[in-house]
């Protein structure tokens, strides 16, 4: 591996999103009742690793783009409150009926289903008005802006995460088969991790074949982390998660129990070279971005 620092440049990273994540949240406190308001803030500024935000930052500066960090994070954030709802509403009583999230108790059972469930409605359309905004205090033009918009409404919606929740809700105590598991995860997971990747490089201007590139990038990168996660679910414990139920427990179909540990490990690292070989082809140069494909599989949380 290079000399690339990854665990200095996520944490500085970290910190940009952190900031534009609480200017977002500032804007329900100005709206919202203030429970509900609370409820996003619990649900938006508590922690996670922030890698949609970070991945599209990364391709916006591999793709040539440069702006003022705190610009283009409000910008890259918008896909992190996208983010943000999905695990709200995912650990709903009517969904996964999650206690623990990231170390702490879910947003519903600290402010109550009915704030939680709001609250995480309201970031759909607040991510979609910030990408615009944020898009055009970045320079960008309204086609690309525009553009970038209807990315990050496709992945988020029943084309992408919201599709890939029906076909895991369906799939829940069934044995699903290799491919559709992969359909699946390629909805649920993958969607917004690849627009995270090519709403950067569109932002950034970049050349179809270099936006093209990134797509592939993180298509494979969004499969390898959601190996990962399987990985991971078997092999540590809800502490080390900070976040309880495991799919196990909710008899869920994961790569682990396709393919046994070995397996799903050599997969997910499969995946994670093929993102990387996909920006080599490109011929992009980007030590983040191979750093972050190795940090995808590698993780422990
Ligand atoms: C109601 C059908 C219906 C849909 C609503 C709930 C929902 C939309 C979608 C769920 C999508 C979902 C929960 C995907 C989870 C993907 C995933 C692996 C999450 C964990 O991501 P990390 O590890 O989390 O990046 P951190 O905590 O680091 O942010």
């Amino acid at each position: 591996m290079s000399g690339f620092d990854l665990e200095e440049y996520l944490r500085s990273e970290q910190t940009e999103v952190e900031a534009a994540l609480g200017r977002a949240a500032a804007e329900f406190d100005e709206v919202l009742p203030s429970n509900q308001a609370a409820a996003g803030r619990h649900g938006v500024v508590s922690g996670g690793k922030r890698l949609r935000p970070i991945l599209c930052a990364t391709a916006f500066r591999a793709c040539g783009g440069s702006a003022p960090s705190a610009l283009l994070y409000d910008f890259a954030a918008s896909i992190e409150l996208i983010h943000a709802y999905s695990l709200i509403h995912d650990d709903l009583p009517s969904m996964d009926d999650a206690e623990l999230r990231r170390g702490e108790p879910t947003t519903h059972r600290v402010h109550g289903v009915e704030a939680a469930t709001l609250a995480g409605v309201a970031l759909i359309p607040l991510a979609t008005r910030r990408v615009l905004v944020a898009g055009d205090a970045l320079g960008l033009d309204a086609e690309t802006r525009s553009e970038c918009g209807r990315l990050l409404s496709e992945a988020a919606g029943a084309a992408g995460m919201v599709g890939g929740q029906g076909l895991d809700l369906l799939g829940e105590g069934r044995e699903l088969a290799s491919e559709q598991l992969t359909e699946l995860h390629r909805h649920k997971t993958g969607a917004l991790l690849t627009a995270a990747l090519e709403i950067g490089a569109v932002a950034a201007r970049a050349e179809p074949h270099v936006r093209s590139a990134l797509r592939g990038y993180g298509a494979h990168a969004g499969l390898a982390f959601q190996i990962a996660d399987d990985v991971l679910d078997a092999t540590a414990t809800a502490e080390q998660l900070g976040k309880r139920p495991s799919d196990a427990d909710l008899d869920k179909s994961t790569y682990v129990a396709l393919h046994g540990l070995d397996g799903a490990r050599a997969l997910a690292r499969a995946e994670a070279e093929a993102a990387v070989a996909a920006l080599d082809r490109a011929g992009v140069d980007a030590p983040a971005l191979v750093a972050l494909a190795d940090f995808i599989v590698t993780r422990r949380s």
